[in-house]
């Protein structure tokens, strides 16, 4: 297994859009592996290839507080949602920075697992904030694209300010 690095905001590498995973094989399992060491070592709840510079529809999720819990979402449809709840959000590739963002109270998604075998989970919850979160991902936005474009760019400033700062 790999630590891959996460790209930062306003990296333009994030707003890629992922394309389909064409078959699961040994180097799709290799990615979710790197993907799983990452997020975990970040630590994080979840982790989209698109933030590891792979634009591909791969990802990591694990919500659970002893971190034994991981799910590989592979080309992931929400083939279902309803409700809508606020929640603070966060990013990886965001560090530092938390915000609240209204999204679907609960969502169905499709997806294949790391053998390629499809199945449906109905999430509600910080998983159903988690699979939608990570799944903008992979069609290339990024949470602080809900909020206004003055706290985008006070967002932007204030990580520029960071970066500058440990240089
Ligand atoms: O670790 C993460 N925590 C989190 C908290 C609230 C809502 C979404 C998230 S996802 C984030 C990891 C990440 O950036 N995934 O893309
Ligand atoms: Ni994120």
């Amino acid at each position: 297994m790999a630590k891959l690095s996460i790209l930062r905001y306003p990296d333009p590498r994030l707003y890629t859009v992922a394309k389909p995973v064409e078959t699961v094989d040994d180097r799709i399992r290799k990615l979710v592996a790197d993907m799983a060491e990452t997020m975990y070592a970040a630590p994080g709840i979840g982790l989209a290839a698109t933030q590891v510079d792979t634009h591909l529809q791969v990802v990591v999720i694990d919500t659970s507080e002893e971190h034994n819990d991981l799910r590989v979402f592979i080309n992931p449809v929400i083939v279902s949602a309803d409700g809508m709840a606020i929640h603070e959000e966060g990013c990886l590739s965001v560090p530092g920075i938390y915000d609240k963002v209204t999204r679907a109270e609960r969502v169905t998604v499709q997806a294949l697992d790391a053998d390629g075998k499809s199945f449906t989970l109905e999430a509600e919850g910080l998983m159903a904030v988690c699979v939608q979160h990570e799944m903008d991902h992979l069609l290339g936005k990024v949470f602080v694209q809900y909020l206004s474009t003055l706290k985008q760019s006070r967002i932007k400033n204030k990580l520029k300010k960071r970066v500058l700062e440990t240089m």
